[in-house]
């Protein structure tokens, strides 16, 4: 099917709603953004726009009570305002003091409020700032002004145009299809009215956005029938410069509803809309909603435009919007140069601000490489073993879906189950003992909800990231196997358990050994290991696994300034690479960014998906979760209530390569949050303490890995 859908993109046919529907539920997730990225270079080249912009929204004071919003309130409700026109003049001059181009107005249905309050108010601000474009009020907000001043939305319109209004957002179209729109906003005006609304704005030739609102309770048919009536129009009049998709923001509402949009389905809605609207020139990727890493990552999905700087959006932080108010220029084009390509500043209406940009729109046939990083990239795909400077060419070249091609073509993955090892680290100090350390196991096992059940056992990490001196260790994982006998103890830090063979005096073996007799399991390397010269490092895994410990050697990511480190990347998988094909006995490898690199979410699943390619097949990696990036500020009313905002890249990640999520730390996790995202990533989430991987032979966990590949990353959300 997902053939037969190209094929039909490729020779210009248009894709059907059924086709729509097949991607949404069944397309493999890498697949879908390839054909959906392929479609945008053909339409924009390798340009994404950017504007700078304000949000003003007038007053949050709304004679409606949709079920998704956080932000309207009542006449005198505590936290209900309502801004005088001078104020939000003010509140203009600082963004067109900054540059702007655009004001963006939106806001509730004021009880008292009639139209010429609305028409005085773009008035005002025309004749103030009169090369800004004005883009104000939403399909709603316009019937509401025509009632009040029983005129036709078309009298509406061309007051407001008279009065300086340039175009309309894209607000308030929710999802059209009654069965929701009765569930959500039953008092908004109905979707054919929002559809009649704009259809009359471009009627009078004036421009329009258009936006769908997702991930509460529809299905994927309601937003295929939803996209269904924005392209009819869009074939009838022209008139939407954008499509926008609203990912929903769960904080505070009235429909149950408490998770984010899991970031698989995100992209995935991006990819279908760049598809099945064929009559869209532009997509875009709304970081507000998104958050700045799923923002990042569409771009590869077939988005061409990250909005503006913002300042000052109120409606998704009502509602938990995690991304912060404000994006400087600086933040948006590097968000846009990181991913490949080409930032360009735009007005509303999507010209580029700059003439001499236009070049960057030209239409690209396909993102390219030379012939020596492709004929590497397919080495690479059938097992071959590359030099490290070859690495670095494809890392710092290939295209990031050229990678993800050769994954595919690779056969490399294709996991039936991503495990989860639940898991609490203890970050130990100078100042840790056993005794300190035995009451935060017991006060942990008491407290975890992990425990209630024989199945789910409980990992403890002893993390040595902050210890600066010498500690004999012994006694600490003693305490805490007594502590908590079932459960498996990790020590991450070698350079740490060297220093402890040390200070007791020990010959690294036997001291290794005494640990492993003091209940330890695992020795895994910790991201402060790479300090260790190559050599020591790998002695003392060698005889930790003589001592019966299994090892679980890093991959950690670096940035040098504001660049992802790729040279660092090849030379630390080569060595990987024949440290664990000399070495049949290590099954995993935990893949992290270290904690001062700035890494972009595209650049982490690029360097994932390549270092499945470059290791043995025999080798999982593990994405620990508190090692994955995340760029989104997490700040704002629901951010310590709900998910934190990396949890985001946790669906997209087995897709690139990753077997598990490693040792997760549950401190600002839940389990259940996590299993959903899984599931959201189409493979069966498995639970697991990490012994099952203990008892398996090298030979079992071959087979078993074997049986594993060549099931489609698919994806079961809806
Ligand atoms: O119509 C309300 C949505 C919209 C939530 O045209 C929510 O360029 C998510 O339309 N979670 C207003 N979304 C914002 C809007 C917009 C934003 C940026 C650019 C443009 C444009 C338009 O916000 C509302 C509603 O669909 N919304 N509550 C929520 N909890
Ligand atoms: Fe009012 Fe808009 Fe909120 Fe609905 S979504 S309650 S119309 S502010």
């Amino acid at each position: 099917m997902m053939r037969d859908i190209s094929l039909k993109i490729e020779q210009g046919q248009r894709i059907n709603e059924q086709d729509a529907l097949w991607l949404f539920q069944h397309a493999p997730l890498k697949a879908l953004g390839r054909l959906a990225n392929r479609v945008n270079l053909r339409k924009n080249g390798l340009a994404v726009f950017y504007n700078i912009n304000r949000h003003i929204n007038p007053t949050n004071i709304c004679s409606l009570s949709c079920k998704f919003c956080a932000y309207s309130k009542k006449i005198g409700e505590e936290g209900s305002y309502a801004y005088e026109i001078d104020e939000m003049i003010a509140k203009a001059g600082e963004a067109v003091a900054q540059g702007a181009t655009e004001l963006h107005m939106v806001g509730g249905l004021h009880p008292r409020w009639n139209f010429q309050r609305y028409v005085d108010m773009i008035a005002a601000m025309h004749k103030a700032y009169p090369d800004v474009h004005l883009k104000a009020f939403t399909a709603v907000e316009l019937d509401w002004m025509a009632r009040k001043a029983r005129k036709t939305i078309a009298e509406v319109m061309t007051e407001l145009r008279e009065a300086g209004l340039g175009s309309f957002p894209g607000g308030g179209a929710e999802i059209f299809h009654p069965e929701i729109r009765d569930q959500i906003c039953d008092t908004k005006v109905s979707g054919e009215q929002w559809v009649d609304t704009h259809r009359t704005a471009h009627n009078l030739g004036m421009r329009s956005n258009c936006t769908m609102l997702y991930g509460h309770i529809e299905s994927f048919e309601h937003r295929v029938d939803h996209m269904r009536r924005l392209r009819e129009l869009q074939d009838e009049t022209k008139g939407f410069n954008v499509f926008i998709p609203l990912a929903f923001q769960p904080f505070q509402n009235e429909m149950g509803i408490n998770r984010y949009t899991f970031g698989a389905d995100d992209l995935r809605t991006i990819a279908v809309a760049r598809l099945y609207l064929d009559n869209f020139r532009h997509i875009k990727s709304y970081w507000v909603m998104l958050g700045q890493d799923i923002a990042q990552l569409a771009l590869q999905f077939g988005a061409n435009d990250l909005d503006g700087t913002v300042l000052e959006e109120k409606i998704s932080r009502a509602a938990g919007g995690r991304a912060g108010m404000i994006m400087t220029r600086s933040n948006l084009e590097s968000l846009i140069r990181r991913s490949g390509r080409i930032p360009v500043e735009r007005t509303t209406l999507y010209e580029p601000i700059h003439d001499h940009d236009r070049q960057h729109m030209a239409p690209v046939a396909e993102e390219t490489c030379s012939e020596s990083i492709m004929e590497r990239l397919e080495a690479l795909e059938t097992g071959g073993s590359l030099a490290p400077s070859e690495l670095w060419q494809i890392a710092s070249e290939a295209p990031f879906h050229k990678v993800s091609a050769a994954l595919d073509a690779s056969g490399q993955l294709a996991l039936a189950a991503h495990s989860i090892t639940e898991s609490h680290v203890i970050e130990l100090d100078n100042q840790s003992t056993p005794e300190s350390v035995h009451h935060l196991v017991r006060k942990l096992l008491l407290e975890s909800p992990c425990m209630d059940s024989n199945t789910r056992t409980l990992v403890i990490v002893l993390d040595t990231t902050l210890m600066t001196q010498a500690n004999d260790l012994t006694p600490i994982t003693a305490a805490c196997h007594q502590a908590a006998p079932e459960s498996q103890i990790v020590l991450r830090g070698i350079s740490a358990a060297k220093l402890s063979a040390e200070k007791s005096c020990q010959k690294v073996t036997e001291h290794l050994a005494n640990l492993r007799g003091s209940g330890l399991d695992i020795l895994e390397e910790s991201p402060t290991d790479q300090t260790m010269a190559l050599e020591d490092k790998w002695q003392v895994m060698q005889s930790a696994k003589s001592a019966d410990l299994t090892t679980v050697p890093a991959l950690v990511l670096q940035s040098s300034g504001n660049v992802m480190n790729w040279s660092l990347w090849a030379e630390d998988v080569t060595n990987l690479r024949s440290r664990l094909s000399l070495d049949q006995t290590s099954f995993a490898v935990s893949f992290r960014v270290n904690r001062d690199a700035t890494i972009m979410p595209s650049e982490y699943l690029k360097a994932l998906a390549l270092t499945r390619l470059s290791l043995p097949n025999h080798v999982q990696i593990w994405t620990p979760a508190d090692g994955v990036p995340a760029l989104s500020p997490n700040q704002g009313i629901g951010a310590d209530q709900s998910q934190k905002s990396f949890v985001k890249l946790i669906s997209t990640l087995s897709a690139f390569g990753s077997a598990g999520l490693g040792f997760v730390s549950r401190r600002d996790l839940s389990i259940e949050q996590i299993i959903e995202d899984i599931r959201a990533s189409g493979v069966a989430p498995q639970l697991t303490c990490g012994r099952l991987n203990r008892q398996e032979t090298p030979d079992a966990m071959r087979q078993r890995l074997e049986r594993l590949r060549h099931v489609p990353d698919r994806i079961a959300v809806g």
